[in-house]
């Protein structure tokens, strides 16, 4: 993300706009129609924003047609102003009346913090260029330069700018017309002319530009003629391009997708890891600065939870790609087995993330998470890395083995239970298909839509299967265990208990369930039926990589039917 220059930020929008319009770089600004689109295009690194009228009607559901009134369009702005703090450039249509109007216009405009406006020379109410844009009537010259000149009037801050914006090339007047219009408009006090053309080619703007010859700030909308080089209006002189579109029609086109998908399917789960998260929605609205206020002036605020994830081994049969670094920082589908897991905790609003490492520990990226090491790695098991972390279990806390890549529901349903334990059992998993699978859970009962509504319990893990005759497992420990409230301070007492064993150092995670199981307690049981993916050999690695494919974003990835296929092995 281009940062924007804090200098930058000291100087008033409507400066900023003005020096964008003079500067002799070319500049950018994006389209942006609400306060969360404004939000986003602030932080792609735009210097400035461009209010569409189209986009703005677009998402009231209306037309181009002046349907929304100026004081809704206004409204909206405010929310974009607040939003993000760059300049906007509205797009005024005609003033919505006459100079009056424009007045008017201008004094709220400045009132809500808005950098300039442009100005159309065409008659009230107006229709979008690109629809019949020849059979609009045009403005007649002296009337829309009364209309610039009012408006530059009644302006109070210098900076505040007027765009006249020509549409004889859209009308189908002529070059000889627009540049007449252009001239007009620039003697009336426009501090840019913003020349516009439905062409596929910008033959017709280059061919003004040169005859402008630089009189003062040019500004176009390559709607039509896309795939035009910027490098060209680089060359030609233009001071801003205008990209003027494209985020209602990206909104459009992925809000169709999710929307069929979801009704042809008849769930969620297809598209839940491919769209933004809902904390994702809360950081765009800025949610954790009401979090900090509410710590400030409202008491007994919540403390979040906090997770656990036991990460200090090599990964066995992955020798060859582990030589310098741990198995979870190995790539799946693009980014560490580990980003995944911290990813996945982050979207449930788990933040406090501490990883246990061992084997190359120094080669674990850090960013978000506190590393704390188990220099005795090779020597012990799951238990004593544990306890390198028995410090960060101050809150509730999740603990996880670090090579696990599952859905978020399954997270987001562990973190509901307000059981002091409870463990997430995949029942789809009750017979090995390959070596590495362990950690078969026997429970309270099995995964019966039918007991709906009643708590299962573990009763033990273990990686030996019974003998035929004996009790079946009901089902697979993913590795994920939920510890809260008054389970925290029991779980402290038993590590310390464990650790007085002489045989602690062999001791891994199901030697804790199964004894908190002897010792009495109740652990929850969440069945799932697949959805996730334990990351054990390099045949793990390859289905991975598919599964996390089905979770990248619908901007990003594919649309097709992949997301049904990962059931876990
Ligand atoms: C808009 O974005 O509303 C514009 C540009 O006016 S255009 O749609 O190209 O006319
Ligand atoms: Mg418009």
């Amino acid at each position: 993300m281009n940062a924007i220059d804090p200098n930058l930020l000291a100087t008033s929008r409507a400066a900023r706009l003005r020096q964008m319009l003079v500067s002799n770089q070319l500049e950018f600004i994006m389209e942006a129609h609400n306060g969360l689109s404004a939000r986003i295009v602030r932080e792609a690194g735009f210097k400035g924003i461009w209010a569409s009228g189209l986009a703005i009607s677009a998402q009231f559901g209306v037309r181009d047609n002046n349907e929304a009134s100026w004081t809704q369009v206004v409204d909206n702005l405010e929310f974009m102003a607040d939003a993000s703090d760059l300049p906007i450039l509205l797009d005024g249509d005609t003033g919505y009346g006459n100079f009056n109007n424009v007045r008017r216009l201008v004094r709220k405009l400045e009132q809500r913090g808005i950098a300039g406006v442009c100005i159309e020379d065409k008659q009230f109410p107006k229709t979008n260029s690109f629809i019949d844009g020849e059979r609009q009537p045009l403005a007649e010259i002296d009337e829309f330069c009364g209309k610039i000149k009012a408006g530059k009037d009644s302006q109070t801050d210098d900076d505040f700018s007027i765009v006249a914006r020509v549409e004889a090339l859209i009308a189908g007047w002529g070059m000889e017309e627009a540049l007449r219009r252009a001239e007009a408009y620039r003697q009336a006090g426009a501090d840019a002319i913003l020349i516009h053309s439905k062409l596929s080619k910008p033959d017709e703007i280059l061919t003004f530009a040169r005859e402008w010859a630089g009189r003062g700030p040019l500004v176009i909308v390559p709607t039509k003629y896309y795939s035009t080089p910027t490098e060209a209006f680089r060359k030609a002189g233009i001071s801003l391009v205008i990209w003027a579109n494209h985020l209602i029609r990206v909104a459009a086109s992925s809000m169709q997708a999710v929307a069929r998908e979801i009704h042809e399917s008849e769930t969620l789960v297809n598209v839940e890891d491919r769209i933004a998260s809902v904390n994702e929605i809360f950081r765009l609205q800025d949610a954790d600065e009401y979090s900090a206020a509410e710590k400030i002036y409202l008491s007994g605020a919540q403390v979040p939870g906090a997770a656990v994830v036991l990460a200090a081994g090599r990964g066995k049969g992955l020798e060859a790609l582990t030589e310098d670094k741990p198995k979870i920082m190995l790539p799946v589908a693009g980014k560490p087995l580990l980003r995944w897991l911290v990813d996945g905790f982050k979207k449930q609003g788990i933040n406090d993330i501490t990883v246990v490492g061992g084997y190359q520990a120094q080669a674990i990226d850090t960013a978000g998470i506190k590393l704390a090491v188990n220099e005795r790695h090779a020597q012990t098991g799951e238990l004593a890395s544990l306890a390198c972390a028995a410090d960060a279990m101050q809150t509730d806390t999740v603990i996880a083995y670090g090579d696990l890549l599952f859905r978020s529901y399954i997270l987001r349903d562990l973190l509901e239970s307000d059981a002091p334990f409870s463990v997430v059992v995949d029942s789809s998993q009750t017979a090995p298909s390959n070596q590495s699978v362990r950690d078969f859970a026997w429970c309270s009962g099995g995964d019966d839509r039918d007991l709906f509504g009643q708590t299962i319990t573990l009763k033990k893990v273990s990686d030996t299967l019974p003998a035929a005759g004996e009790a079946q497992p009901n089902g697979r420990w993913i590795g994920l265990f939920s510890v809260r409230g008054e389970g925290r301070a029991k779980l402290q007492a038993l590590l310390a208990k464990l650790r007085e064993r002489p045989d602690f150092d062999q001791l891994d995670l199901p030697d804790l369930l199964n004894a908190l199981v002897e010792a009495g307690e109740k652990i929850e049981v969440k069945y799932v039926h697949g959805h996730w993916r334990g990351v054990n050999d390099l045949d793990d690695f390859r289905r991975a990589g598919d599964f996390a494919h089905t979770q990248t974003p619908y901007a990003l990835g594919n649309v097709d039917g992949e997301a049904n296929g990962e059931a876990a092995r």
